[in-house]
């Protein structure tokens, strides 16, 4: 069976969602932050070196990243749903939000988030960092002015991977000027199978307040 490996407040709640939406039979188990570091257990690193969620197993099979399990779960399990068709525009589109997701628009939330815990010896990037911000996250708001959804504005795999990017970023960033996200954010969560995704694994420091 499909195995979620989740770490608890993490990425791994949007494959849970993803599970629901396409309502496949699979487990979560659950792994606890280190309660003062914040890290993943070690246990985590017995599914894959590298310690990090999510990461699922399926049959032999172990993936990594958020990306490849949402492309690889769409393919294997999705009987279509929610992945454009290979070859089209919709498809080039859908991947490219896919890698943009964890690449492009996640590196300024997070170095926005670790140099916060610098005080003042991080104050020199600043500038740089809220610049990266305010671009890539203008870029996300422009995409999604007077649509729905990323993609065809049809709900897909691309914005499944952007909804980590809409809860965190108006904790980092700010959030007047997110409209467009924040809407997205809410159109996410409050999706029937996010909210059956959220009562599996209840609390998520990220999610409907
Ligand atoms: N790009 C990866 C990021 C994985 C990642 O860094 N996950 C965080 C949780 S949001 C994690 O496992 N943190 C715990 C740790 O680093 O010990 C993905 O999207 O799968």
């Amino acid at each position: 069976m499909l195995t979620i490996h989740h770490l608890v407040h993490s990425r791994s709640q949007r494959i849970i969602w993803l599970c629901e939406e396409i309502n496949i039979d699979y487990k979560v188990v659950t792994y606890q932050r280190d309660p003062v570091t914040s890290l993943a257990p070690p246990a985590l690193e017995k599914i894959h070196p590298l310690g990090k969620s999510p990461v699922i197993t399926d049959g032999s099979q172990t993936i990594i990243e958020s990306g490849a399990i949402i492309d690889y779960l769409l393919r294997q399990h999705g009987n279509g749903q929610f992945r454009p068709t290979l070859g089209t525009w919709h498809h080039e589109q859908y991947l490219q939000w896919l890698h943009y997701g964890e690449s492009g628009a996640v590196l300024p939330l997070m170095l926005k988030l670790y140099t916060s815990k610098l005080a003042d010896s991080g104050a020199a990037l600043q500038p740089r960092i809220s610049d990266e911000l305010e671009r890539h996250l203008g870029y996300i708001e422009q995409s999604l002015e007077g649509v729905e959804w990323l993609v065809g504005n049809t709900l897909s795999g691309a914005d499944i991977q952007l909804s980590f990017v809409a809860e965190i970023a108006p904790l980092l960033h700010t959030a007047d000027k997110l409209p467009n996200l924040l809407a997205f954010r809410d159109r996410c969560q409050n999706r029937p199978a996010y909210r059956r995704a959220l009562s599996k694994t209840e609390p998520y420091a990220y999610g409907p307040k």
